[in-house]
C-alpha cells in the first residue's frame, strides 16, 4: 500500500553508496517509506532518550533527569543519572552479548548434530580447525574419531553458556593471551558463564541493585569479554568447522549483483546455517532448471548483512547491501524472496515488500515478523526446507511486475574471506613478515573497523572516509559485519586498492597480492580480530594495549556493536565510535569509558563523528604507541 510520503529525504545526500539515492527517489515516486524517511519523522528524537537520562526499570517510573539540574536530579527510586545512565549502558551490553551468544548457541547445536551425524544436510569440513580447536581446549585427540573430538569439543563449548561453578570460561582461557587474563583477574571481570553474565546485567539493573556506576560497567566489561571471548569466538570456530575456514575469494558488491532476468533470492540475517544451504540449493541444477520452466533464466543468490558476510567470505555470493540497504533491495523490484534469520532485520520489510511481490521468508522461531511467511527452520530438514523456500521464490518469479523493476546497475569487484588462516598464508606461514613490516614502519598500526550503518549519520560516508584516510596514513586495514560490505561496494577490498594507500603498506599490498583493506567476515567474526592482537602481543612478548593498534564503529547503531566495542576496549584496544552513545547525561559515566577505563584496561572510548578528525587521532595515537615501543615513527 503506497504511504503518503510527509517529510522529503534528500536522496543524493544521505548516501556515499552509488544507486543509494536513485532507489530512494523510486521509494518516494512509489509511495514507500524507508528508514531514511521514518527517521525523519523521528525528529526531533528525544532528549533524555539521547543522553541515557530516562529510565523505565520500575512501575514507579518512567523516570526522567533534568540534564540541567532544573528539574528533578533523582527518580522516583532515588537513582541519579550516573546510575541510570550505567544501567542502560549495561542492558545495552546485555544484549548485544545475548544476540552474538545465543547465535552461537544455535551453531553448536547444528555442530553437535553433524558431529553424531544426526543432521545429515551438515558434515565437519575444517577437520584440521577441529582438531585445533580440541587441543587448546585440552582435549586429548589421540586414536579418536572426528565426531568423537566433535562431541568432546560441543560438550565443553555447550557448559560455556551455564556451567555452575566460578571458573573462567574456557574458549577465553584457551585464546586469550595471558597478560591480558592477568588484568581481568587483578580486575574481578573474568566471565564465568555467557548465561550467567547476561543475566547477571540484567539483575543488576533491576530496580534496587547496583546503583554504582563503576560497577555497573565492570560487570559490563566482564559480560562483553564472555561474548567476545566466548560466544562469538566459538560461532566463529564452528561455522569455520561446518563450512570452511575462509580463504580469499573473489566476486562483486552493490545493488548492482541483483540480476534482472534470474530469480533473485536475498539471503539476510546473521547465521550461515539457513543461509549456506540456501546458497547450496539455490545452485543446484534441479532450482536452475525450475527457474527457466518459469520464464527467468536461472536463480541468483545475494547477500544482505552479515549472514551476507558469512556466504560471501566462504562461497563469494555477492552483497547487495548493507544494514541501511535491506528495503532498497525489495524497492528494486526484482527480488523473488528475502529469506532472513535474525538480527538487525528491519519489521518495515514486510511493508515494502507489501508495495511489491517480495515475500519475505521468516525462518527462526524467535524472530517472527507479523504479515511474513513463516517457514520454520529445523537442522534435521536442511535440505529440504531450504528446497521449499527456493521454490517458493522461483514461482514468485511470474508475478514480479516488470514495468517497476529498476536494478542500479553499479557494482565494484571485491576479494574477501581473510580469515587468521587466510592472513597467514598471504605472510607465508608466519606472522614475522608482518611484525617487521610493523616494526620498521613500513606499515605504521592495524585498525579493526567495524559495525552498522545509522541514519543519524551519511550512510558509508564514515566507513569509507575513515578507511581511506588510514590506510594513506599506512595503517592496514582489518573489519567486518556492515563495514565489510560498505568497504566492498566502494572498491576497497582489491588488491588495485592498494594504490590509494601510502607508500609502505602499498608495497606490502603489492608484493602480498592482497587489499589493503581485510574483509574478515561477520560481527561475531570481530572475534578473528582479537586472535590476530593476541597473537601480534604474543610474538611481540608486549600486552595489546602496548601495540600499535586502534578499533572504529563510525557508524554503528546496534546494541551488538556496544558489547563489541566493549570487549575490543576491555582487551586493551583504543576504540572510536563515530556516533554519539546515549551516556552524555552522567559526566560522571562518560569520563569512566572515555578516560579512567584506560588505567584499569588499558584501552578506552574516543567519541568523534567527523571521519577525517578520527583518522588523524587514531594515526597520532598509534603513533604513540610506536614511540613507546622504540620504532621509527
Ligand atoms: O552484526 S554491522 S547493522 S548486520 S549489527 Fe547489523 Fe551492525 Fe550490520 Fe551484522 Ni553487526
Ligand atoms: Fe524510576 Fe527508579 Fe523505577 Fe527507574 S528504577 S523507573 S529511576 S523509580
Amino acid at each position: 500500500m503506497a504511504e503518503y510520503i510527509k517529510f522529503k529525504v534528500p536522496a543524493k545526500q544521505v548516501s556515499e553508496t552509488k544507486g543509494v539515492g536513485n532507489l530512494i527517489e523510486k521509494a518516494e515516486e512509489e509511495g514507500v517509506k524507508t528508514a531514511w524517511h521514518r527517521f525523519l519523522e523521528q525528529q526531533p528524537q528525544c532528549g533524555f532518550g539521547l543522553l541515557g537520562i530516562c529510565c523505565r526499570n520500575c512501575n514507579m517510573g518512567p523516570c526522567r533527569i533534568d540534564p540541567f539540574g532544573a528539574g528533578p536530579t533523582k527518580g522516583v527510586c532515588g537513582a541519579d543519572a550516573d546510575t541510570i545512565v550505567a544501567r542502560n549502558i549495561l542492558r545495552m551490553i546485555a544484549a548485544g552479548a545475548a544476540a552474538h551468544s545465543d547465535h552461537a548457541r544455535d551453531i553448536v547445536h547444528v555442530f553437535k548434530g553433524a558431529a553424531t551425524g544426526e543432521f545429515k544436510g551438515y558434515r565437519l569440513t575444517d577437520v584440521e580447525k577441529l582438531k585445533g580447536l580440541a587441543q587448546i581446549l585440552g582435549i586429548d585427540i589421540e586414536g579418536k574419531s572426528e565426531s568423537e573430538i566433535a562431541s568432546e569439543v560441543a560438550h565443553i563449548l555447550e557448559l560455556e553458556f551455564g556451567k555452575p561453578d566460578d571458573e573462567p570460561l574456557k574458549l577465553l582461557m584457551a585464546t586469550a593471551p595471558k597478560k591480558r587474563i592477568k588484568v581481568w583477574e587483578r580486575l574481578g571481570v573474568m566471565p564465568r558463564a555467557i548465561d550467567r553474565e547476561i543475566c547477571e546485567c540484567m539483575h543488576r539493573t533491576h530496580m534496587g541493585v547496583d546503583a554504582d556506576p563503576a560497577s555497573l560497567l565492570l560487570h559490563g566489561v566482564r559480560t562483553s569479554l564472555a561474548d567476545g571471548w566466548s560466544g562469538s569466538m566459538m560461532a566463529t570456530y564452528l561455522s569455520d568447522i561446518l563450512f570452511g575456514t575462509p580463504k580469499p575469494i573473489k566476486t562483486t558488491a552493490n545493488l548492482g549483483v541483483l540480476k534482472e532476468d534470474y530469480v533473485n533470492i536475498i539471503v539476510h540475517g546473521h547465521n550461515p546455517i539457513l543461509s549456506m544451504k540456501i546458497a547450496e540449493v539455490a545452485q543446484s541444477e534441479e532450482m536452475q532448471k525450475l527457474a527457466k520452466k518459469y520464464g527467468a533464466k536461472g536463480v541468483n543468490v545475494a547477500g544482505m548483512c552479515c549472514t551476507g558476510n558469512e556466504v560471501l567470505v566462504r562461497l563469494g555470493i555477492p552483497p547487495a547491501g548493507n544494514f541501511l540497504m535491506q528495503e532498497l533491495a525489495i524497492i528494486t523490484g526484482a527480488v523473488e524472496a528475502m529469506v532472513v534469520d535474525y538480527q538487525c532485520l528491519m519489521p518495515s520489510l514486510v511493508d515494502v515488500a507489501g508495495c511489491y511481490h517480495t515475500k519475505i521468508i521468516t525462518t527462526e522461531p524467535k524472530a517472527h515478523i507479523p504479515g511474513a511467511v513463516h517457514i520454520e527452520f529445523k537442522p534435521e530438514k536442511a535440505d529440504e526446507i531450504a528446497k521449499e523456500i527456493v521454490k517458493i521464490a522461483i514461482e514468485n518469479f511470474q508475478n514480479r511486475p516488470k514495468e517497476r523493476v529498476f536494478i542500479p546497475k553499479h557494482k565494484s569487484e571485491v576479494v574477501a574471506g581473510f580469515s587468521v588462516e587466510a592472513i597467514l598464508e598471504a605472510l607465508g606461514g608466519t606472522l614475522e613478515p608482518l611484525i617487521n613490516a610493523l616494526r620498521e614502519g613500513t606499515i605504521k598500526g592495524i585498525v579493526g573497523v567495524v559495525g552498522c550503518n545509522n541514519p543519524k549519520v551519511k550512510h558509508n560516508h564514515s566507513h569509507v572516509t575513515l578507511t581511506k584516510e588510514l590506510i594513506k596514513r599506512d595503517i592496514l586495514v582489518v573489519g567486518t559485519g556492515c563495514w565489510g560490505i560498505a568497504a566492498a561496494m566502494h572498491g576497497l577490498l582489491t588488491p588495485e586498492a592498494a594504490k590509494m594507500a601510502g607508500e609502505g603498506l602499498r608495497a606490502v599490498c603489492e608484493t602480498l597480492g592482497i587489499p589493503p583493506c581485510l574483509h574478515m567476515g561477520s560481527c561475531v567474526d570481530c572475534s578473528r580480530i582479537l586472535i590476530v592482537l593476541g597473537a601480534l602481543a604474543e610474538a611481540l612478548g608486549v600486552d595489546i594495549p602496548d601495540l600499535p593498534v586502534a578499533g572504529s564503529a563510525p557508524e554503528w547503531m546496534s546494541e551488538k556493536a556496544v558489547s563489541i566495542g566493549t570487549y575490543f576496549v576491555a582487551s586493551g584496544v583504543f576504540t572510536h565510535l563515530g556516533v554519539v552513545p546515549p551516556v552524555l547525561g552522567s559526566q560522571k559515566v562518560t569520563r569512566l569509558l572515555t578516560d579512567e577505563i584506560e588505567d584499569l584496561l588499558g584501552g578506552k572510548f574516543y567519541v568523534e563523528p567527523d571521519p577525517v578528525k578520527a583518522a588523524e587521532t587514531i594515526y597520532n595515537v598509534i603513533i604513540e604507541k610506536r614511540k613507546k615501543l622504540k620504532w621509527p615513527v
